[in-house]
C-alpha cells in the first residue's frame, strides 16, 4: 500500500512530477470572467487517452428501456446548451494540510471557469427510457489505471435526480472550441456545483444501475475521512470559497508580495456549489470589511468582488473570506481529513506595503 499521508516539510519528487502533469490556475488569472483555456486548471489520473472521433460512440446500457449508441454528430445534433461553469478540484488547497495527503500538491489554484456548450444529459436518459428501479447512473472514462494499487478505469456515479438537472450537460465544446484532449476530448460530463472529480472526461460509457454504484473513485478516493478505518462521507458539491488575485509584485521564488503604499484595489472572485455567494470580506491583520460583491458571471459561475484599501507603509497580512446563502462560511481552523478534501481555509500571506 502506497503511503498514504506525509510530515514531511517540501514536496517529493512524485509530488512534483504530479503538479508539473496537472498544472493549477495563476491567481491573476481570476481577472477574467472565463479562464483562457490553457490556464484553466487540470487535473488528469491517468494518460490522457488516444481518441479517435470518428469512430468513438458513446454506449447508454443498463436499467433502460432501449440501449443507445452515438456519434458526435448524433450528440452534437441535439438541443444544445451553452453555459458558464466555476470547476474546482476538491483537492484545492491539500497541501495546506499538515500531514498531507501525498497526491497531487495543490496549493490554492485548482479552479477555472469555462463556457460549455453541450447536450443536457437528462435529455439522453429520458430518450431511452430509464425504468423504475434505476437509483444511479455510472460514468465510464476511457482512461485506465492503478491507484493505491486498484486498476481500474475512471468512474463516477450520479444519483438520478442530479443527473435530471437541467445544467447537468454532455459537453463537446469548451469557451466556443472542442475540447481539448487534456480537458475530455471529445465529450465529458459536465456536472455544475459538483466539485470537479464528478465532471469524467473521456466519456465512453454510460450505465443506468439499480444499486449504488461501488468503484474505486466513488467509495475508496473522494471521501471525507478522519482515518484508515474511517469510510467517511462522500465528497460531493464544492464548499464556499473567496481567493484574492495577489496585489503588488511578487518574489519569484517566495512569491512574496511588495506594494505600494495609497489606496490598494483588491480584487478577487468567490463562489459555492451550494447556494450563491451573498459576501465577502477583506481582513487586515484579522479586522474584518465587507468587499464589495460585484456581479456573479452566471448561476454555476464565480462572482467577483473588490475593496479599496488605504494603506500606508508596513508589514501587514491579508485575507478574504466568503459566506452563502445557506450561511456556509470558510473556516478559520482547518478542517483536516486524510484525503485533504474540500479544504476551503481562508486564504492569508503577508505582504510588504511601501
Ligand atoms: N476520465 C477522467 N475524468 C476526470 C478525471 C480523470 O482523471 N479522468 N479527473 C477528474 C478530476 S479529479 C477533476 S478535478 C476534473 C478536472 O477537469 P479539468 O482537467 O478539465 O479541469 O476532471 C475530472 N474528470
Ligand atoms: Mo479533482
Amino acid at each position: 500500500m502506497t503511503e498514504l499521508v506525509s510530515r514531511a516539510q517540501g514536496v517529493r519528487f512524485d509530488e512534483l512530477a504530479l503538479a508539473t502533469r496537472n498544472h493549477g490556475m495563476q491567481l491573476e488569472g481570476m481577472r477574467y470572467d472565463i479562464t483562457p483555456i490553457g490556464m484553466h486548471y487540470l487535473l488528469i489520473h491517468f494518460d490522457i487517452p488516444e481518441i479517435d472521433a470518428s469512430s468513438w460512440r458513446l454506449r447508454v446500457t443498463g436499467n433502460v428501456e432501449r440501449e443507445l449508441e452515438l456519434s458526435l454528430d448524433d450528440i452534437r445534433s441535439r438541443p444544445a446548451t451553452t453555459i458558464p461553469v466555476t470547476l474546482e478540484c476538491a483537492g484545492n488547497g491539500r497541501t495546506g494540510m499538515d500531514p498531507r495527503n501525498i497526491s497531487q500538491p495543490w496549493g490554492l489554484e485548482a479552479i477555472g471557469t469555462a463556457v460549455w456548450t453541450g447536450t443536457a444529459l437528462g435529455g439522453i436518459l429520458d430518450g431511452c427510457g430509464i425504468r423504475d428501479e434505476a437509483v444511479e447512473v455510472v460514468f465510464t472514462g476511457a482512461d485506465r489505471g492503478f491507484q493505491y494499487n486498484v486498476e481500474h478505469d475512471y468512474q463516477r456515479s450520479l444519483p438520478i435526480g442530479e443527473c435530471r438537472r437541467p445544467e447537468v450537460l454532455l459537453a463537446y465544446e469548451m469557451n466556443g472550441t472542442p475540447l481539448p484532449p487534456q480537458h475530455g476530448f471529445p465529450l465529458r460530463l459536465l456536472v455544475p456545483g459538483w466539485y470537479g472529480m464528478t465532471s469524467v472526461k473521456w466519456l465512453r460509457n454510460i450505465e443506468v444501475v439499480d444499486q449504488p454504484f461501488t468503484g474505486f473513485q466513488q467509495t475508496a478516493a473522494y471521501r471525507y475521512q478522519r482515518d484508515a478505518e474511517d469510510p467517511g462521507l462522500p465528497v460531493s458539491r464544492i464548499r464556499v470559497r473567496a481567493l484574492m488575485i495577489p496585489p503588488g509584485i511578487p518574489d519569484f521564488q517566495s512569491r512574496r508580495r511588495t506594494v505600494e503604499a495609497g489606496a490598494v484595489v483588491l480584487r478577487g472572485r468567490a463562489w459555492s456549489g451550494t447556494s450563491p455567494v451573498v459576501g465577502v470580506e477583506v481582513g487586515v491583520d484579522g479586522v474584518w470589511r465587507d468587499a464589495q460583491l460585484d456581479r456573479s458571471v452566471a448561476e454555476f459561475a464565480w462572482c467577483s468582488w473588490s475593496y479599496t484599501w488605504d494603506v500606508g507603509p508596513g508589514e501587514y497580512r491579508l485575507s478574504c473570506r466568503a459566506t452563502d446563502a445557506d450561511g456556509n462560511v470558510q473556516p478559520a481552523e482547518q478542517f483536516w481529513n486524510r484525503q485533504g478534501m474540500g479544504n476551503n481555509l481562508i486564504q492569508e500571506f503577508p505582504v510588504t506595503v511601501r
